[in-house]
């Protein structure tokens, strides 16, 4: 029997390289979209590239993306790609509007155009509920975007659920929490922190400039989170779910937490860099998890002071081999 076949967009990103990963080890044939860049973007998926084929696509492309599926034939999708990055989508909003909300349409199109049985699982963001209207947040829980990019989330999360009902696709959102890793983006600010605080400890860096540190979030670890999304697919029939810890700490939580860990004193290091401030802020988010618990029998595992401390190790080691290669090599605080 042939083995079923995966594809995922946003493969290059922290989420897609560990969801290559868990569907590789489930068996699948593991295909991923990648957009055309005149410097390589696969860091994150070097360890995989003789186990995956990654084929050429983009969100803004439509074209590609009917080629893609007809080429492929996928019987699970998972629509991981977006702009999503909250701050750029100040800068950027109409772009951001195009990948990351006309993008779902795109690729739903080319579903129902290709192949209607293929399941499809699109990545909806907490951040949807932005200035929240109930708290913890769950699946009914009203919701109040607070940047572009959520405004485009949501109208992602709307297309998804549109097209199940209007023509019957398998098509699930899962609005996932914070999620978090030694995979995550530089620019966003658990990883922001992990890496300064472990470049400070070998005296490589000086201080480390945050915005808003009273923002509160509800951090997981993101190898658990792709396995919530696979668990959605598998599901009799289709629906959304959100998914996060049920937890929240502040971003000074994770500063303490990420200082503690090398044993040094964040007063001596920290400073507030108001240009850091969003124009609009989502001061808190928390998660109700009842659903998934009782529904996919899915339960966060990795507590909050484990998952700095993973990061921050994990960026000790990256910066320890990279200033190997320097002549010299770094010191400790
Ligand atoms: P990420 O690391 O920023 O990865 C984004 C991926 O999208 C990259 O592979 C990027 O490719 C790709 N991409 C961007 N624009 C594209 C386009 N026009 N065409 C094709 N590919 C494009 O994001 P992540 O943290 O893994 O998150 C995965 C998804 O979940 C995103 O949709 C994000 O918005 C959503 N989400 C994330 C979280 C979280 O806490 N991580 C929470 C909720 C929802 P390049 O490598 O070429 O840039
Ligand atoms: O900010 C505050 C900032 O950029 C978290 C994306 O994956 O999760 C992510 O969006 C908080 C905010 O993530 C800095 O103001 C303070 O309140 O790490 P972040 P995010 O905006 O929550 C959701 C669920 C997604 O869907 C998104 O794709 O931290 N903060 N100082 C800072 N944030 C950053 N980036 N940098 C700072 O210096």
């Amino acid at each position: 029997m042939k083995s079923p076949t995966a594809l995922v967009t946003g493969v290059t990103g922290q989420d897609g390289s560990y969801l290559a990963e868990l569907l590789l080890d489930k068996g699948y044939e593991v295909h991923g979209m990648v957009r055309r860049s005149s410097t390589e973007t696969f860091e994150r998926i070097a360890h995989l590239k003789d186990r995956i084929q990654l084929h050429l696509g983009d969100l803004l492309d439509q074209a590609s993306l009917v080629t893609l599926l007809r080429d492929v034939q996928p019987t699970e999708l998972y629509n991981l790609a977006a702009q999503s990055f909250v701050p750029t989508s100040w800068v950027q909003p109409s772009l951001t509007g195009e990948f990351t909300a006309l993008g779902v349409t795109r690729m739903l199109d080319a579903v129902r155009l290709v192949d209607p049985e293929i399941r499809f699982y699109q990545a909806s963001s907490s951040e949807m509920f932005g200035r929240v209207q109930e708290k913890p947040q769950s699946e009914t829980t009203p919701f109040y975007p607070r940047s572009p990019y959520a405004v485009a989330k949501l109208y992602g999360h709307w297309i998804t659920v549109n097209y199940r009902e209007s023509y019957g696709l398998f098509a699930v959102s899962g609005i996932l929490f914070n999620h978090e890793s030694p995979r995550r983006g530089r620019e966003f600010v658990t990883r922001k922190i992990s890496e300064s605080v472990a470049r400070i400890k070998l005296g490589l860096q000086d201080e480390l400039s945050l915005g808003n540190l009273d923002a509160r979030r509800d951090w997981g670890y993101a190898p658990e989170y792709v396995d919530a999304m696979w668990r959605m697919l598998q599901l009799a029939d289709p629906t959304d779910f959100v998914i996060g810890t049920g937890v929240q700490h502040s971003v000074e939580d994770f500063v303490n937490a990420a200082f503690a860990t090398v044993e040094l004193d964040p007063q001596d290091f920290m400073r507030v860099d108001k240009s850091l401030i969003r124009p609009a802020e989502v001061d808190t988010l928390q998660a109700n998890v009842e659903k998934a618990e009782r529904e996919l029998g899915w339960r966060a595992a990795t507590q909050f002071t484990d998952l700095v401390e993973i990061m921050v190790h994990a960026d000790l080691e990256a910066q320890e081999r990279s200033s190997r290669r320097r002549v010299g090599g770094p010191g400790t605080r």
